[in-house]
């Protein structure tokens, strides 16, 4: 009898495993290890193993972006668990799919309030650092029961995906082992619920706006993708053909090579002629998975008047500011697509890319911030994966013109500096997992590397070959110095060699797989090495640039926030 049916530990990697999930990040703690013993048994599942918590946090994230299945952590309770929340905030905030499991004290030890390691003070309430994350998860479960711990597990994965944000499963090493009854193999349903009445109201509702119309256009944005529409709406613009746009935190989701990729629009911050063609040109504005953050919207000064906008949210979708409650994105723009008479949809001529304005410093031999980021554009092949950190990097992304087939990451709403290292790290082992050809390329700021650099020593022991990192070094936090303070010491940074760098992290040929570039010539003369064209192994290009240059869109945003708030001080 003891031995039927399947461990609970084994159980939980088997479903983790059928979501097409094949590693699993984390750092082991005793409150984890047995739990981590079962992940060999189960076939092509894998343990990636993080320098610390926060950073495998930031890496699941980063898996999930790049394969669209949830991000696995494992931690250890409190000390690993608490380290790993700033990560799934980030996940939280920015609506990424991650399923935090946390290895925690035996129950008995929970009644018992024992002072075992890891608890939090005197007589201790062993479930105190459940309450704590639970503003940053969709769900949460203790497998704390064997007769439920299948249904649970099923539950959460369902808010993981139907919502699209990080969950929570507690583990007592005293279930590890224990026996859950066999039992027929789950069928999660994934998608959110959708009423269907109400989705074809919205339908119809939308179907008669599109056809009226004269001069519509789309915007793409990031919760398209993170509610997994990517595939539904490269479907939908491309039917539609009419001018289609994209946001910062939206940039690749469609593909920029297409005649009616017209650019990114993100309010007053947006290339001459962008905002003309979107607010006033436009009568109809179709707003796909919108996320109206600071960043995304040029410091919220989008101006899309509500009678011409229809704006589907991952769960509703409001037209003219009538709001179609419990549809999903991708149930929504199917059904669009399904229905929708191409006969009678207006053709409306594209603006195309519009260019940007020459640069003042055009000329100059040194790199600047206004030549380098389009320069990304043309360095990136298809299958390539582009990841900015916040700070410069962020800002003049944007400006690359991307191939087909290109994933651009960054986190710009909750903006952790640090993410984007193990975020990379992330998405390197998710090519990894998706046996897909394509480089990784990195762009950190000599200042945020300096908060999860050690990942690099987890790309090393990997044995990537694909990861290009890419350093600017401005000689510290640039983008700070914008804000406020531009000679303050609190922008400095330690000075590191980061030609070192690889070498420290173990890599083979640490030395000779790191440059350092000051001209435009030599940027151009390095990345079209073939170390850099076809990498077989990790590469560092430390890239100098002047320590106050800006890319213009950071330049223009900083300038809309300090007139505000200079027109708040006098009122
Ligand atoms: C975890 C965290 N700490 C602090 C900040 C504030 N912050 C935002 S950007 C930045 C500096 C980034 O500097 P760097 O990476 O060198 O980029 P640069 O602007 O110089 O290109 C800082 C400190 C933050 N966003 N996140
Ligand atoms: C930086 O590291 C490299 C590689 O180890 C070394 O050759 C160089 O001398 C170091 N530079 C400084 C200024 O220490």
């Amino acid at each position: 009898m003891a031995n039927r049916g399947t461990p609970l530990g084994l159980l939980l990697w088997q479903k983790i495993r059928s979501f097409n999930i094949r590693s699993i990040m984390g750092v082991p703690g005793d409150m984890n290890l047995e739990l981590l013993d079962y992940i060999d048994e189960v076939k092509d599942l894998n343990w990636v193993g993080n320098a610390n918590e926060l950073n495998a946090a930031y890496a699941a994230d980063g898996y999930c972006r790049a394969s669209g299945s949830p991000g696995v952590v494992v931690t250890t309770m409190g000390v690993g668990e608490l380290s790993a929340l700033n990560g799934i905030a980030g996940a939280y905030t920015e609506q990424v799919k991650v399923i935090h499991i946390v290895g925690t004290t035996p129950m008995a030890a929970h009644e018992k309030r024992l002072m075992i390691h890891h608890c939090l003070g005197p007589s201790p309430d062993h479930k105190v650092y459940e309450k704590i994350s639970q503003h940053v998860r969709a769900a949460h479960c203790w497998l704390d029961n064997p007769a439920t711990a299948a249904k649970e597990i099923d539950r959460v994965v369902h808010e993981c995906y139907a919502q699209s944000l990080p969950v929570y499963i507690f583990v007592p090493t005293d279930m590890v082992h224990r026996r859950v009854p066999a039992q027929p193999p789950s069928q999660i349903e994934l998608a959110p619920l959708t009423d269907e009445f109400s989705k074809d109201s919205a339908i119809s509702a939308t179907l008669s706006l599109l056809y009226q119309a004269r001069s519509p256009i789309v915007i793409v944005d990031a919760l398209t993708a993170r509610h997994l529409g990517r595939d539904v709406a490269r479907r939908l613009v491309e039917v539609l053909q009419f001018p289609t746009f994209s946001t910062s935190m939206g940039k690749s989701i469609i593909d920029e090579t297409k005649p009616y990729f017209s650019g990114i629009y993100n309010g007053r911050v947006s290339i001459p002629g962008v905002c003309e063609v979107v607010e006033q040109q436009s009568d109809l504005v179709l707003d796909l998975g919108p996320l109206l953050a600071d960043s995304n919207t040029g410091g919220h000064t989008r101006s899309i008047a509500e009678h011409k906008l229809i704006a589907v949210h991952p769960h509703h979708v409001s037209i003219a500011g009538v709001v179609y409650r419990n549809i999903g994105l991708v149930s929504f723009l199917s059904a669009l697509l399904e229905t929708i008479e191409l006969h009678r949809l207006p053709r409306v001529a594209a603006p195309g890319r519009i260019p940007l304005p020459r640069p003042k410093d055009a000329d100059s031999e040194l790199i600047t911030q206004s030549w380098i980021w389009t320069r990304f554009g043309d360095f990136c092949r298809p299958g390539d994966i582009l990841i900015a950190e916040s700070g410069t990097a962020q800002f003049g992304l944007p400006d690359a013109n991307l191939p087909e087939d290109v994933t651009y990451l960054t986190q710009v709403y909750y903006g952790s500096i640090g993410y984007s290292v193990p975020a990379c790290l992330g998405a390197a082992v998710a090519l990894r997992d998706r046996d897909r050809q394509g480089r990784v390329i990195l762009v950190v700021g000599d200042g945020s590397l300096q908060l999860t650099v050690q990942e690099i020593g987890t790309m090393v022991k990997l044995g990537f070959q694909n990861i290009i990192i890419v350093v600017i070094n401005n000689n510290g936090y640039t983008i700070e110095r914008a804000i406020h303070g531009p000679e303050q010491a609190y922008n400095d940074i330690s000075v590191w060699n980061h030609s070192a760098m690889l070498e420290f992290f173990g890599a083979e040929n640490g030395r000779a797989c790191t440059r350092a570039v000051r001209t435009k010539k030599e940027f151009d003369e390095v990345v079209s090495l073939p170390e850099y064209q076809r990498p077989t192994s990790i590469q560092v290009l430390e890239v100098f640039m002047e320590k106050m240059d800006l890319p213009w869109r950071l330049a223009s945003q900083i300038e809309i926030i300090n007139a505000r708030n200079a027109q708040a001080q006098k009122t």
